[in-house]
């Protein structure tokens, strides 16, 4: 079986790795899509050995595709997720729109692959924030061996999360900084290279960022409602991968050998821990890779069942792209989707 699948914001920097993963993954695509706004009409994008040229989405006709990935943000998504649900196609939505909708699974594929069963409810899945995605890859095969009541997570997430133009500001505010033209920021709300925000999204009434809350929502959601998160998340002078130094606390104690055997045979998940200068993983590391890297696995000596990690992960890849090619093969396997036309040769 092979599927029409259409790519949405496929210029953007998630659009991108999501062609080079349904490629890499040798997902099973009949026919594709490259779909962008209309000023993006006719640019052409790589897919494999080949190149694709944009559509534009305004005109699409959507009653032929059988998946299609969303990624041109929030807005857009609220617009044309229903819309093309409705239609008949399966929207794997990567915005925020939809997340913590209850009709919505949001799912990653090694926490809670049962609940694609409520895909049809809308025809829609919602894959969730970068940040989270990796948290909960490592989180869940912790909380299947001892429950986790609490965590403290504080993020250092590259600027390609916030799409091209945050990479742009960070090349361009270096060159700079070296003499060659303006500093000024003009993306970011503060200077970006050499430096580091503690700001990512929008502030909300109680002092917290949406882009923090998104954690414990999220978390919640695909993990368990019970667990309690205090999160900060930072902006940092990096081009992609996220890191996060996480403190967890369980109802019975673990040790750092144990959660390393566990870790170690969970999937998605590469453990990396020598307590040598450079035994553990950096963004740089994780970069163009599929897996969550942990390192510095410790015991939290100040609660009385606490462990410390770091955890890495590419944001474009398992935080975005990635997670949802394999949200796609999860509706193929699973059997909730089927193609619209039955068994169709390769042909693009
Ligand atoms: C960032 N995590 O690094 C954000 C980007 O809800 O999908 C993704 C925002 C989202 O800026």
């Amino acid at each position: 079986m092979s599927y029409v699948v259409a790519v949405v914001g496929a210029t953007g920097n998630v659009g991108q790795e999501m062609l080079n993963i349904l490629d890499e993954l040798d997902f099973p695509v009949s026919k594709l899509h490259a779909l962008a706004s209309r000023k993006s009409k006719g640019v052409e994008v790589a897919f494999g050995d080949r190149t694709v040229k944009c559509e534009d989405l305004e005109t699409f006709e959507f009653s032929t595709v059988d998946i299609v990935l969303m990624s041109a943000g929030g807005a857009v998504s609220k617009e044309w997720s229903e819309k093309i649900g409705k239609a008949g196609a399966m929207v794997i939505d990567n915005s925020s729109a939809f997340r913590m909708d209850p009709d919505v699974p949001l799912i990653v594929p090694e926490v809670n692959p049962d609940d694609i069963r409520l895909a049809k409810k809308k025809n829609i899945v919602a894959n969730p924030n970068c940040s989270t995605a990796q948290l909960v890859v490592a989180l869940k095969p912790l909380h299947d061996a001892a429950k986790i009541t609490r965590a403290v997570v504080s993020t250092y997430q590259s600027v390609s999360g916030a799409g091209k133009e945050g990479m742009d500001e960070l090349w361009n505010q270096t060159k700079a900084i070296y003499g060659l033209g303006d500093a000024t920021p003009k993306f970011f709300p503060k200077q970006i290279a050499f430096n580091v925000l503690p700001f990512i999204g929008s502030f909300r009434d109680d002092g917290y960022t949406d882009e923090e809350a998104k954690m414990w929502d999220e978390t919640q959601k695909m993990l368990d409602p019970d667990i309690r998160l205090t999160v900060t998340c930072v902006r940092v002078p990096v081009f992609v991968g996220h890191s996060e130094a996480v403190t967890v606390e369980f109802d019975r104690p673990i040790t750092p050998d144990e959660a390393r055997a566990i870790l170690r045979d969970a999937p998605g998940v590469m453990v990396v821990d020598k307590q040598e200068a450079d035994g553990y993983v950096t963004p740089v590391d994780a970069a163009g890779e599929f897996a969550v890297y942990v390192s510095r696995i410790r015991q939290d000596p100040t609660v009385p069942n606490g462990l410390s990690f770091w955890v890495v992960s590419d944001n474009l890849r398992k935080g975005a792209a990635l997670n949802a090619v394999q949200i796609a093969q999860l509706l193929d396997e699973s059997g909730t989707i089927q193609p619209k036309s039955g068994y169709r040769s390769i042909t693009v």
